[in-house]
């Protein structure tokens, strides 16, 4: 094949890609609807960031820049498309962030021209950046929080000491960002979110406090901490919401997901939860409610996980992980819960807010024991024969 002819055939296929129809996978659990394919991967993102086009100095048309994975994303309805800034990890393990839209949030996503340039601001510049959660607040701004990684100097000699700090940056346009102060915090911190609204006259976060990088330590679970300047945000008073339990799917880590969701019954939470198994760790996603008046307060604890990695999905760079930090609630009552497998691909799940109030509402709370779950199911069965006498 000539040059120009391997040229087009990449073309055609990266094409082919992008505006290949995604198709919903019949038969799910009524809660929600998964898709065959994932909305974007590696291969999704555009060939001028991945490859040399001068024939002269790349004669091969290889790869100069090769990609490792597009996953964890924040997402927002921006300019009435349904819009997401994805981790895009290179194969040199470096993340960083870009925006894809699309017109049906389902398929045909397409990344910007270029990746995000986040600035470090006034802070110590960062090796990492990553897991973006995006909050349309209040004040007018959109702000993006996400995990900032350090090496850890105080362990000079060891190359796998990091540090992890939440990165405050704030745009009107998703082009450029203003970076503020890093939250500031006794102990690391990943996975903190911007509550939409001011509680008591202050910025809110979730927080996620842990005392080592990987590890949460005492680190209890969902933090709550409220701060009057989100250009100098720091922890104050930080009190554990929602915490880890023995034995559920959040006993070693527990964190929030995407900003929550208003609704005429609550706020809709979207959580990752993390147990150990034999074989590592295993992310899943649930939800909780937390009351109008406020956001602290849980109302709704339905028991077990939401969503899992199933199939193919299990499968990749960290296997057995769902994760998600962005979801998009349409005005017309549709969510799209944006969710990635194994550290390595964005999908897609399509509900309503009413079928995930219902969820949250009426799946029974986890009873911490086998014999509760026994008679929870038990309760069920009979109510169940009760209809049919
Ligand atoms: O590898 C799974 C996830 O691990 C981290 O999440 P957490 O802080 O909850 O353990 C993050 O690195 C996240 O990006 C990743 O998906």
């Amino acid at each position: 094949m000539s040059y120009l002819e391997k040229l087009s055939a990449l073309r055609s296929a990266h094409e082919a890609l992008l505006t290949r129809k995604n198709e919903p996978i019949e038969g799910g659990n009524g809660i929600y609807t998964k898709y065959r394919y994932p909305i974007l991967t590696a291969e999704h993102t555009p060939l001028e960031w991945r490859y040399d086009f001068n024939k002269e100095s790349n004669p091969y048309l290889m790869q100069r820049i090769m990609m490792n994975g597009v996953f964890n994303a924040g997402a927002i309805l921006f300019e009435g498309k349904y819009t997401v800034v994805a981790r895009v990890e290179g194969a040199d393990r470096k993340s960083f962030f870009a925006v894809a839209q699309s017109d049906n949030g389902i398929d045909n996503w397409r990344f910007w021209p270029e990746p995000i340039t986040m600035p470090d601001g006034d802070n110590a510049p960062a090796t990492n950046v990553y897991d973006m959660r995006i909050t349309q607040h209040e004040d007018g701004w959109i702000y993006g929080i996400f995990c900032v990684e350090r090496h850890d100097d105080t362990k000079p000699f060891d190359p796998s000491a990091a540090t992890a700090a939440a990165g405050i940056a704030r745009t009107k346009d998703l082009v450029h960002w203003e970076r503020l102060k890093d939250l500031s915090s006794l102990c690391q911190q990943r996975n903190v979110v911007l509550h939409p609204e001011f509680v008591d006259g202050q910025y809110a976060l979730y927080t996620r406090p842990q005392d080592g990088f990987i590890e949460t330590g005492k680190g209890g679970g969902i933090g709550w901490t409220l701060t009057p300047d989100i250009t100098h945000a720091e922890v104050r008073n930080e009190r554990i919401i929602f915490g880890r339990n023995y034995h559920t799917v959040y006993e070693v880590k527990n964190g929030e997901g995407p900003a929550p969701i208003k609704t005429a019954k609550g706020w809709l939470h979207l959580a990752h939860g993390v147990r150990a198994t034999a074989d590592g760790l295993r992310y899943v996603l649930y939800l909780y409610m937390t009351a109008l008046d406020d956001p602290t307060r849980i109302i709704a604890k339905p028991g077990g996980w939401f969503l899992i990695p199933e199939g193919a999905e299990y499968i990749g760079d960290v296997m057995n992980v769902a994760f998600s930090n962005g979801w998009i609630a349409d005005p017309d009552g549709r969510v799209f819960i944006y969710y990635a497998s194994a550290d390595t691909r964005l999908h897609v799940a399509t509900t309503t807010i009413d079928q995930l109030l219902d969820y949250c509402l009426h799946t029974p709370e986890d009873g911490l024991t086998t014999g509760a779950s026994v008679e929870t199911i038990k309760a069920l069965i009979a109510k169940n024969a009760s209809m049919s006498k």
